[in-house]
């Protein structure tokens, strides 16, 4: 049912959540030895989002044409000079991650691949919300100051954030 270039790309984004997933990780595990918990749950729990944004490309990839395939990961990005870096390093992620999601609707779209585009359009409200909270989050460190108690009141801030977005669902 897909073109091969289309086949490519969903299972190109297959590697790329599953980074994403390994990249958020990397990250909470920063933030739990600088002593930001708050911080650390949160990406933690990106990570897991992350996971089942493959798991849903997964099952369409197979559902449809498939087969879905895994390719070779990096390495993520382990060491930051402040929890700024980390969520810009975030911020930055993400835009990567819409372009590709954009180079996919594109190639669908061109291919009439309606399916596909139907099934991408989850992809792309996820990403405004995406992108839209990192840029929240690193607004709100620049307000606080992500020095001394302010990282305190960060970590505590984020903590709010992560579970107004749990009660959301
Ligand atoms: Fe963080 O985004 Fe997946 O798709």
């Amino acid at each position: 049912m897909h073109s091969d270039a289309m086949l490519k790309l969903l299972n190109r984004q297959v590697d790329l959540e599953i980074f994403s997933s390994n990249q958020y990780r990397q990250m909470s595990a920063w933030c739990e030895m600088k002593g930001l918990l708050g911080c650390a749950a949160f990406l933690k729990a990106q990570a897991e989002e992350e996971l089942d944004h493959m798991r849903k490309l997964w099952d369409f990839i197979n559902e449809t044409s498939g087969p879905a395939r895994m390719g070779a990961l990096e390495a993520p990005k382990a060491d930051f000079e402040s929890v700024i870096e980390v969520f810009e390093s975030g911020l930055a992620h993400e835009k990567k991650v819409t372009a590709a999601i954009n180079e996919m609707v594109e190639l669908a779209l061109s291919e009439k691949d309606y399916a596909t585009f139907n099934f991408l359009q989850w992809y792309v409200t996820e990403q405004v919300e995406e992108e839209a909270l990192f840029q929240t989050i690193l607004e709100r460190m620049h307000l606080i100051g992500a020095e001394d108690r302010g990282l305190y009141f960060i970590d505590q801030e984020i903590t709010q954030m992560r579970s107004q977005l749990d009660s959301k669902g």
